[in-house]
């Protein structure tokens, strides 16, 4: 089906003017939609959802309802009470003409579509430590909205999903098909991979072992935290909004606090081909760490922050297993352009891993100061 006559299907006011792809998902075909009328324009955000990726996208809408509906009523009860330091920003559901939170195509692909966060910006790369504090301001801030949620309101958008040694058990059931088999045999830089993962296996289990014996409980978490699913105000350069919310639901913070700073933290970007490139930069580090402390800092406590530079290694290593994993699979998960790219985004996060191993003294260092 065309696009413009799917998006028709959808209660938006004015004429389209514009349907251009936007952004730079891995996972959903995202489109931005430019509608005019007399007076105002309207923008807004057409996404197909990947059912490779998210099983039941009815669900992924009914929780997104939750999310924004439980931040809303906070966010309006905090400017009552003046506790509004922040402009914040959150995308909402335009529903379709027949009342419902998606539209079917022909072959059964679930599209919605959402406002778009205006005079508002992500970038795909950190620009520099300030960007980096609002980064951090704006994940802690998100923390702080979602903390009182009800994670019964919530399901599972993805199971599984950020469960290191879920990926690991995939991983080595993968390597047992001829088709991993020939990539790897034919590969050094694949070789390299494999033995990557396998000098890392018990790194998997750090912080699924300390949530095991209590150390580390579950929250609400928003599960995709990186640089281009932050939004900084255009007029203000603040953190403003966290886009992309399909996989809030209850989880480790850990797990959010490692996968921004992977991405954060990594200026060379996902895609770098350079490896020698890709360092994990402390300056930003720091700065996003000062930003996420000031907005979450009094409600992690010292069990929280021991594990803080476990999760730092961690996401990384996770990312890059889930890459190379799919590499392996005949990339399935994530889209890519060309056959070696899930190759390529590996070998960046675990030089970004090692990188991290390096610094180890001075990254504990610097999150103790916090
Ligand atoms: C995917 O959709 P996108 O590009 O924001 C992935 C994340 C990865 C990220 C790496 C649901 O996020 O987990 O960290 O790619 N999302 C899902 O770029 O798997
Ligand atoms: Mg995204």
């Amino acid at each position: 089906m065309e696009l413009s006559l799917l998006i028709d299907k959808f209660s938006i006011k004015g004429r389209l003017v514009s349907l251009q792809p936007f952004g730079n998902g891995n996972i959903n075909d995202t489109f931005l939609a430019i509608y005019r009328n007399t007076f105002t324009e309207t923008q807004v955000i057409l996404q197909r959802v990947n059912r490779n990726v998210f099983p039941r996208p009815e669900q992924i809408m009914e929780n997104m309802h939750e999310v924004t509906k439980h931040c809303h009523e906070k966010l309006e009860d905090d400017a009552q009470k003046g506790n509004d330091d922040r402009v914040w920003q959150m995308p909402r559901i335009i529903k379709a003409k027949d009342a419902k939170d998606y539209v079917l195509d022909d072959q059964g692909e679930v599209w919605r579509v959402i406002t778009r966060i205006m005079s508002a910006h992500a970038f795909e790369v950190a620009q520099g430590p300030e960007h980096a504090l609002e980064c951090g301001a704006a994940l802690g801030h998100f923390h702080y909205l979602i903390s009182d949620m009800d994670p019964k309101t919530i399901k599972d958008p993805l199971p599984g999903f950020h469960i290191t040694s879920n990926y690991l058990k995939n991983y080595d059931r993968i390597l047992e098909t001829d088709h991993a088999k020939a990539l790897i045999a034919g590969s050094m830089e694949a070789k390299r991979m494999a033995k990557f993962i396998e000098e890392r296996r018990s790194l998997a289990l750090c912080l699924e072992n300390a949530e095991a014996k209590g150390e580390l409980k579950k929250r609400m978490f928003h599960g995709d935290p990186k640089v281009n699913n932050i939004m900084i105000d255009d007029v203000t350069g603040k953190g403003t909004a966290m886009i992309d919310l399909d996989t809030v639901s209850p989880g480790l913070i850990h797990l959010d606090f490692g996968d921004a700073l992977r991405s954060i933290c990594n200026p060379a970007g996902e895609e770098e081909s350079n490896l020698s490139k890709v360092v994990f930069d402390e300056d930003l580090c720091t700065a996003f760490c000062k930003g996420y402390m000031r907005q979450a800092g009094s409600f992690l406590t010292d069990s929280d922050r021991a594990y803080l530079y476990d999760s730092i290694r961690l996401l990384p290593f996770e990312l890059g297993l889930r890459f190379f994993q799919d590499y392996l699979a005949g990339n399935v998960y994530f889209k890519t352009k060309l056959p070696e790219q899930n190759l390529n985004r590996a070998r960046v996060q675990f030089r970004l891993c090692e990188s991290v191993e390096s610094r180890e003294r001075s990254i504990r260092n610097l999150l103790e100061r916090l």
